[in-house]
């Protein structure tokens, strides 16, 4: 750690470390008392050369999250200023986020997810109750002529600096032996699942890594025999050919170490195309996804131990 870090943040990216008084300001107590927590071993803190404290951002985020305290200068942590409440009961908030996203309002967006953290919801609920929430609504206003092409596009790019936020917030896994991969095949344009699918799995404790969308399934057997995860997901929102699917799948199955968990989901895989594949689990929305991580992650963990 050095000294280096007085400049004040940029509100494009958080911060990485941030001084007790960065810390007072962005949660609005005393430098005192940020001090005392950090002495009490209840923030955890790092020190310069110098011997100055030095707070990850991490960190403070989880000690946020543990009190129910909320974050009132977000722009001491690189964050977007906003004004306004947001809403901390996830359907409220849904609205909120969407109409942030369709108003190009990206301050509020970010700032209404990360409350939403702060305030102690999963990932996987947040993602599910209002991330895919309101994109399903402006898939709906796109389809009725509502809404303008690019209003979509510009939400969706918010959104992904929204995953991003929460992402840089969770706290770093601890197993990072237990890695997870994923992604979208060859022809899904789709990001946005895959994206949020990283941060759910981050938050159960898994090394978790998407590789993107458009990814061909020959080429996603190669980043498994790579990596060699524990757990791979697939999130299929868009097929071009399902026999080709079905054939690049087959064989993707066929060259998988035994001890990789598949887990499958996503608005294309219907259910005539399911039964002809072989996968530990399918789920339809990310807090299953989760609940069936945890568990592979505890069996798993067991053996390890
Ligand atoms: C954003 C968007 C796009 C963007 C995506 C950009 C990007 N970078 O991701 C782009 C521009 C590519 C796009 C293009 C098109 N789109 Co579009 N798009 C959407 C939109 C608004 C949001 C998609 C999204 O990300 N949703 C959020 C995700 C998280 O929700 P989800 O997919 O439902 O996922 C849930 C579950 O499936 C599950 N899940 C998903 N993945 C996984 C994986 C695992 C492992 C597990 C366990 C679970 C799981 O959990 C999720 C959360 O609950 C949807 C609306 C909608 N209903 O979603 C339309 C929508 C999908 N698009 C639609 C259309 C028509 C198109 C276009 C044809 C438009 C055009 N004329 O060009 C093209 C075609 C693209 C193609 N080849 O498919 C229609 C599809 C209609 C249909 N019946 O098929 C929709 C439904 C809009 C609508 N209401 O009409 N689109």
């Amino acid at each position: 750690v050095t000294d280096s870090h007085s400049q004040k943040p940029q509100p494009s990216e958080l911060v990485r470390q941030v001084t007790p008084k960065q810390a007072a300001r962005a949660i609005g107590v005393s430098e005192s008392s940020v001090k005392r927590w950090c002495d009490q071993g209840a923030l955890p803190n790092l020190r310069t050369v110098g011997g100055h404290r030095r707070i990850p951002i991490q960190d403070l985020m989880a000690f946020l999250r543990a009190k129910h305290h909320p974050l009132v200068r977000p722009e001491e942590l690189g964050l977007p200023a906003t004004s306004g409440q947001t809403p901390r009961i996830l359907d409220r908030a849904e609205e909120q986020f969407r109409q942030a996203l369709l108003a190009g309002n990206e301050a509020l967006a970010r700032k209404t997810v990360l409350d939403l953290y702060l305030a102690g919801h999963h990932v996987s609920a947040i993602c599910d109750q209002v991330i895919a929430s309101a994109f399903h609504h402006i898939g709906d206003l796109w389809d009725c002529g509502q809404i303008e092409v690019y209003q979509e596009r510009r939400g969706c790019d918010i959104c992904l600096r929204c995953i991003y936020d929460l992402r840089s917030s969770l706290p770093d896994t601890p197993t990072p032996e237990l890695i997870a991969v994923g992604g979208s095949p060859g022809g899904d344009p789709y990001l946005l699942p895959t994206t949020m699918i990283e941060s759910v799995l981050r938050e159960t404790g898994w090394q978790a890594t998407s590789l993107g969308n458009d990814i061909p399934l020959a080429s996603m057997a190669e980043a498994i025999r790579e990596t060699r995860p524990k757990l791979f997901w697939l999130s299929v929102s868009h097929i071009v050919d399902e026999d080709a699917f079905l054939a690049d799948y087959a064989e993707l199955v066929r060259v998988l170490p035994g001890d990789v968990a598949v887990a499958v989901g996503g608005r294309a895989l219907h259910e005539s195309l399911r039964q002809r594949m072989t996968f530990a689990a399918y789920c339809d929305n990310f807090r299953h996804l989760e609940t069936f991580a945890a568990t592979l992650r505890r069996s798993l963990l067991q053996v390890i131990v």
